[in-house]
C-alpha cells in the first residue's frame, strides 16, 4: 500500500519528563526510518504495557526492574524469552539506569541524622508523599515498608512534580525520587542509601512489538541506534533542561541529542 495510507508508527511514553524525551527520540528516529510516526503520552506502566501488547503503540521506553517487578512479577533467567511469549522484544540497555530511591532535603536529613532507609525506622512521625503508582507497585512503598519494617503511617499520594514541591516547602519529609531527575541537584536532595538492597536495577531499554520487525525493520534498526548511547549524566542533563527554570521543549532536547550523538539530520 502507499505510504500515505499506512498506519503511522506510534511510540508511547509514560507521563514523566524522561519518558517523554526518550519517546520523542524514538519518534524522530522512526521518521528517519522512512515512516510516519507520532508520539503518544499515555500514563503509567500498566497503560503502556496494555497499549503495547494490544497494538495501540509499537514501542515505548521501559526499565528492566519495572519489567521484572511490575509487569512480569517474576525474575526470569531469560528476560527476552519471557517477553517474546507476549509478542514483545527488548533492546539492549540504552546506556543508563534510572533507579528509584527515597529522597529527602539534605538539610532535614542531616538535622535528623538520616542517611539510609533503615534510619527511617526510628522516625515514625515523618510525613511521606509518593506518586500513586509508587503506592501500588510491588517495587514501591508496600515492598519498601515490609523489607525495612517502617512504622510511618502519614503517607499521601500525589503527583511527582507536586511531591517535589511539597518536599522543598517542607510540607512532606520524604518522597520517591528517580535517580536521573534534574530536581535532585536542583533542590539539593539526598537519595537515601538502600542498605537492605530492596530496589532492583532499572536499565533503560526499548520494548517493541515483535511484528514491528517484520512491518518496519528499518524503524527497529533506528530505535536500536540508541543502545549504549545515553549516559546517566546525559539523561540527567536533558531532564534538567526540561524540568528546570528553562522548561525547554522535549522535541528540541531530543532532536539536539540525536543530532550530536547519533548524527541524525
Ligand atoms: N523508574 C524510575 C520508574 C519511573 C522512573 C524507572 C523505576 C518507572 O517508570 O518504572
Amino acid at each position: 500500500c502507499s505510504r500515505g495510507s499506512e498506519k503511522p508508527v506510534v511510540i508511547g511514553s509514560k507521563k514523566f519528563t524522561e519518558s517523554v524525551i526518550l519517546a520523542e527520540m524514538g519518534t524522530q528516529l522512526a521518521r528517519a526510518g522512512g515512516v510516519e510516526a507520532r508520539r503518544d503520552d499515555l500514563g503509567g506502566t500498566p497503560a503502556l504495557w496494555l497499549a503495547l501488547t494490544g497494538g495501540d503503540i509499537d514501542a515505548y521506553p521501559e526499565y528492566t526492574g519495572t519489567i521484572t517487578r511490575q509487569i512480569l512479577n517474576a525474575d526470569p533467567p531469560d528476560l527476552a524469552a519471557a517477553l517474546a511469549a507476549h509478542g514483545v522484544r527488548v533492546s539492549r540497555s540504552l546506556g543508563f539506569r534510572n533507579n528509584y530511591a527515597l529522597g529527602m532535603r539534605k538539610d532535614v536529613a542531616a538535622a535528623k541524622g538520616i542517611a539510609t532507609i533503615s534510619d527511617l525506622r526510628t522516625h515514625p512521625a515523618l510525613r511521606l508523599g509518593f506518586i500513586h503508582e509508587f503506592l501500588d507497585r510491588p517495587d514501591g512503598w508496600p515492598g519498601v515498608k515490609r523489607r525495612y519494617e517502617l512504622p510511618q503511617t502519614d503517607v499521601q499520594g500525589m503527583n511527582h512534580t507536586l511531591a517535589y514541591r511539597a518536599l522543598v516547602e517542607k510540607a512532606i519529609d520524604v518522597t520517591e525520587v528517580y535517580t536521573t531527575d534534574g530536581e535532585i541537584a536542583q533542590f539539593d536532595l539526598l537519595a537515601l542509601t538502600d542498605d537492605r538492597h530492596f530496589f532492583p536495577a532499572y536499565e533503560a531499554v526499548w520494548l517493541y512489538r515483535a511484528d514491528l520487525e517484520t512491518r518496519h525493520p528499518k524503524v527497529v534498526a533506528q530505535l536500536r541506534r540508541l543502545e549504549g548511547r545515553i549516559s546517566e549524566a546525559d539523561m540527567q542533563r536533558m531532564n534538567g533542561r526540561a524540568q528546570g527554570e528553562q522548561k525547554e521543549d522535549e522535541r528540541q532536547i531530543a532532536g539536539e541529542f540525536l543530532h550530536n550523538t547519533v548524527g541524525l539530520e
